[in-house]
């Protein structure tokens, strides 16, 4: 593959060397950038796929490059994005590549198949030529969006502190789609496999840094029990945003969304923030429900929605982050209503007031 970079145009011959120029690059470099695999030229590439599995770790973006013209170039794809899966931080951004698209009467890999790649794998996929200089800015933009996207989600925990900011939020949903285990992630930042069920509610603490502020997150967790059902129905009360998980594995952990969401709109604060979470992305073979049954149901209930994984790592920052903007988002909208309101009635004492007027 080409591609065009500030030292120029990089043609097909040069392809073996880019991948090490390019981790050599990122050998001397603190943050690096993105590695680019490439599937094509077998014999060559085999020799850079343990040198790549090196880097991965690394690497906050990963492109996995096949040729269109080439049917041997997705016989192996299925290697590489298991290598990037199971080398890769998982939240690195992966984006799947069908090259040479200029080459229309060569094509052995319609665009249909590379999207069904791209479906089975749940990675963003473009075909590019970096010869006609198709989808290339494209492609780079979209890649580095995202890694931009996901820094600027993480939130800075911070030690406690007198802030006045306080936000309540409660996580809701069917015993064992992994409430705790999310809580867990999202306040101490690891995976604990063998959580014992909720019982009644827990409670955590932490305080993170949101736009020069610091913000006292106070988190309940609910037990998905039945017997506990009316004790969550006490704590909705109050709450600023509404965790309501499900597990994409499991039918039936959505069965009775209905009801939680009902609860949700019915004794929890009119705006209040709701996320829809689909969690254990991670484990696609067991997967029940699709992202677009996710999002259907989400836009049933007018709810946001991310699928998460506690155990992987994903889309958990995002989560946080979004939850927490939203409310803020609110919270400003609210302030500046009061502030009109408190400027109108001024304005009306000021009428009140013509004569000798000191507002
Ligand atoms: N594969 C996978 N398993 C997960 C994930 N999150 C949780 N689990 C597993 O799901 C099971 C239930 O997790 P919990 O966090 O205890 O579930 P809960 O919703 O809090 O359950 P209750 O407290 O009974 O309401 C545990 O065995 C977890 O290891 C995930 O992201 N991926
Ligand atoms: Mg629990």
């Amino acid at each position: 593959m080409g591609i065009s970079t500030h030292s120029g145009e990089l043609n097909h011959s040069t392809q073996l060397t880019i991948m090490s120029r390019l981790t050599e690059s990122t050998l001397n470099s603190p943050t690096p950038d993105l590695l680019i695999l490439f599937n094509s030229d077998i014999g060559g590439i085999e020799k850079h796929r343990s040198l790549a599995q090196s880097y991965y770790g690394e690497a906050h973006g990963v492109f996995i490059v096949y040729d269109i013209t080439d049917l041997n170039s997705i016989y192996n794809l299925d290697g590489w994005l298991k290598d990037v899966e199971n080398f890769s931080d998982t939240n690195a951004v992966k984006i799947l590549i069908g090259n040479k698209c200029d080459k229309k009467t060569n094509r052995k890999i319609s665009i249909e198949e590379g999207q069904e790649i791209s479906e089975v794998y749940e990675i963003p996929f473009f075909e590019v030529s970096s010869k006609s200089n198709l989808n290339i800015d494209k492609l780079f933009y979209t890649m580095i969006s995202e890694c931009i996207k996901k820094e600027h989600y993480k939130l800075r925990r911070v030690d406690p502190d007198t802030t006045n900011k306080k936000y309540k939020l409660i996580i809701v949903g069917r015993s064992n789609v992994g409430k705790s285990t999310i809580i867990h992630r999202l306040c101490k930042d690891v995976y604990r496999d063998t959580i014992k069920s909720t019982i009644g509610m827990d409670f955590h603490e932490i305080f993170v840094r949101f736009r020069n502020e610091t913000i006292r997150l106070n988190i309940w967790d609910t037990s998905g029990a039945e017997k506990y059902l009316s004790l969550t129905q006490s704590y909705y009360r109050g709450a600023h945003g509404v965790f309501i998980v499900y597990d994409i594995t499991d039918l039936n952990s959505i069965l009775n969304l209905d009801g939680w969401i009902k609860d949700v709109d019915n004794l929890s604060d009119p705006n209040a923030v709701k996320i829809l979470i689909g969690n254990k992305c991670d484990n696609k073979t067991n997967r029940e429900i699709s992202i677009k049954e996710g999002q259907k149901i989400a836009e049933q209930y007018s709810t946001l929605f991310l699928e998460v994984s506690s155990k992987t790592n994903v889309n958990i920052d995002q989560l946080l982050y979004t939850m927490i903007s939203k409310v803020h988002e609110l919270e400003l909208g609210a302030k500046q209503t009061t502030d009109m309101i408190k400027l109108n009635n001024s304005e009306d004492l000021c009428e009140d007031k013509k004569d000798g007027c000191w507002c």
